[in-house]
């Protein structure tokens, strides 16, 4: 691999850790827990895993006397990237060598398929001193493969049983997390003596509770997704042309968006939760933006910046509503699929589709622009639904924004100037060189998911808590999965799910968003965060991030 200098020296970085992570540890047991809703049906789906206590690390007096038995571990990188995962398998690494140093960790391929179709390394010290610190999850690839079938457990022990592996530890969101609960309640069914370790990750923010702080990857890919908005936002203000339309990732929750708005004050940042709660139009959405497009031009500032969540369309109701009849009317394999494959010119599928719509969706399917129709109409993903990040909802919202700003005019009742550049940030920031936060963080994470294996846990999700303070004053532990959980439907069936946080309307961060937001919507308040850095005063480099500092404040 050629480094460039800074993979050089970030590479010498040493995590800073928690008190307890420093020297010998101690578990102290805490409170039995409960799931966060429906308790009974949970605690029948897990009858061995329902109800666990709380764990936390502490510091222990003395040298160990032992070394631990030997223990072989494997480890899976599941869903989509996110900053800090090499240091999440380094910590790992670290501590099971320290635990012993014939432990092996054992990397399954290509994420949790690799654990159903046996594909594996060893991960030696040379491999992993080579990712230390560095962004990507490509010390062995990531991957979507869900594990909820038996056979995949089944194939899953086989391969532990050749290897020796007595642990698992899946590096996931909220769903790969779910599955990894399901399979520590299988193997400990079976009596398999296999554990299974879950380790919060995910970019999206929406992997948090009263016990996981925040998710791995969040720090950074706003910290870089805010560096662009700022450097736009100069752009914008030295031109003076261009509304920037910036669409962020982060599925369904608005965490990123809510998260670069405290950071860097644009003048629009919609949030999906709060649409929905409001049950906002699409048309009163486009008007509230040329409201303010329309007072900013006043002011002759024909520019702005507008940040878009990713999962917006979905939130909209009447656009919720659209998808829902198009994922019934163009479910795979259907009749009505069929026949809709069949017609060969796009406006008659066009027609066919608004033909097959209830009268209201039909309205909202014919004023939507012909190119993001037709996107609804053909983006699916495997399980029959549209796939809502391919979606140009930035483009959507420029389109309709020209279309009413020209019916003013033509109305004679304002002419305003709007010119508007479109962007989509999301793999920009997902592989990014960790920030001190992610680095740190995610080191104690794997240290912890390897003490929590070494004391015999399973069905546990590695935690790290107040993060707000300075990491020796982390609490590390472990937080039994089931209490995360709840029963939802997915597609059509009630199943345990671990809670999805979304934007709260009554949370901090919101709270001092709508706080401001009016300001900066006229007033350019624009704020440039500049680049990650690294090295530095730490009220520069090892801040955590305003969601978190808002959030923790509160508590
Ligand atoms: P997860 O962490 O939940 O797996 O997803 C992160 C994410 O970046 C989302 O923000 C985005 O919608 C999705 O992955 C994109 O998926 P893909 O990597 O498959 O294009």
């Amino acid at each position: 691999m050629i480094k460039s200098v800074l993979q050089i020296e970030r590479a010498k970085y040493a995590p800073k850790m928690p008190k307890a992570l420093q020297g010998n540890v101690k578990i102290v047991i805490g409170k039995n827990t409960e799931s966060v809703a429906d308790q009974e049906e949970v605690k029948k789906l897990f009858p061995n895993t329902y109800g666990m206590p709380i764990v936390t690390l502490e510091a222990a007096e003395g040298k160990s006397d032992s070394q631990s038995k030997v223990l072989n571990v494997g480890v899976i990188l599941s869903g989509g990237q996110a900053p800090g995962g090499h240091n999440v398998i380094s910590g790992m690494f670290d501590a099971l060598k320290k635990l012993n140093p014939n432990n092996r960790l054992y990397g399954f391929l290509g994420g949790p398929s690799g654990l159903v179709l046996h594909d594996y390394i060893e991960l030696t010290s040379e491999i992993v001193e080579e990712y230390r610190n560095t962004g990507g999850f490509d010390i062995i690839g990531s991957g979507r493969t869900k594990l909820e079938e038996n056979e995949q457990y089944d194939k899953g022990l086989e391969i532990c049983r050749k290897l020796g592996i007595k642990a698992i530890v899946i590096i996931g969101g909220d769903d790969s997390n779910t599955n990894a609960c399901v399979l520590a309640e299988y193997y400990l069914q079976k009596k398999s003596g296999i554990q299974v370790i879950g380790c919060p990750k995910t970019i999206d923010g929406d992997l948090k509770n009263e016990m996981i702080e925040t998710s791995f990857g969040f720090d950074t890919a706003c910290k870089v997704y805010s560096e662009l908005i700022g450097n736009i936002m100069r752009d914008a203000t030295s031109a003076k042309k261009y509304w920037h339309f910036i669409k962020l990732m982060g599925r369904s929750a608005s965490h990123i968006g809510l998260e670069c708005a405290l950071q860097t004050q644009p003048n629009v940042c919609l949030i999906s939760e709060e649409v929905a709660f409001n049950e906002q139009t699409l048309q009163q959405i486009v008007d509230d933006l040329v409201r303010t497009i329309t007072k900013r031009a006043v002011n002759n500032e024909n520019f702005g910046v507008a940040l878009i969540p990713e999962g917006l369309i979905e939130f909209i109701p009447e656009m919720k509503i659209l998808i829902e009849e198009l994922n019934e009317l163009l479910a795979e394999g259907s009749a009505t699929s069929k026949a809709f494959i069949a017609i060969p010119t796009d406006d008659d599928k066009r027609e066919y589709v608004i033909k097959h719509l209830s009268d209201a969706s039909g309205k909202v399917f014919k004023v939507l622009p012909k190119g993001i129709a037709k996107q609804l109409t053909l983006d699916r993903d495997p399980h029959g639904n549209v796939q809502v990040s391919r979606i140009e909802t930035e483009k959507l919202l420029i389109e309709m924004v020209e279309k009413q700003l020209s019916i003013l005019k033509k109305q004679g009742i304002a002419k305003v100037k709007f010119s508007a550049q479109n962007h989509f940030f999301g793999y920009e920031g997902r592989c990014a060189v960790p920030s001190n936060f992610d680095a740190d963080y995610c080191y104690s994470l794997g240290q912890t998911a390897a003490i929590l294996i070494a004391d015999g846990k399973s069905g546990y999700m590695a935690s790290v808590r107040n993060t707000t303070e300075s990491s020796d004053q982390w609490v590390a532990g472990g937080v039994p999965i089931t209490m995360m959980m709840n029963m939802e439907r997915r597609n059509g069936v009630m199943k345990p799910v671990i809670q999805k946080a979304l934007v709260q309307m009554d949370g901090e961060p919101f709270k001092v968003f709508a706080a401001h937001r009016d300001e900066w919507a006229i007033h350019t308040s624009f704020v440039y965060p500049g680049p990650i850095q690294y090295w530095g005063p730490s009220s520069v480099c090892n801040a955590p991030t305003k969601t978190l500092q808002l959030e923790q404040f509160r508590k």
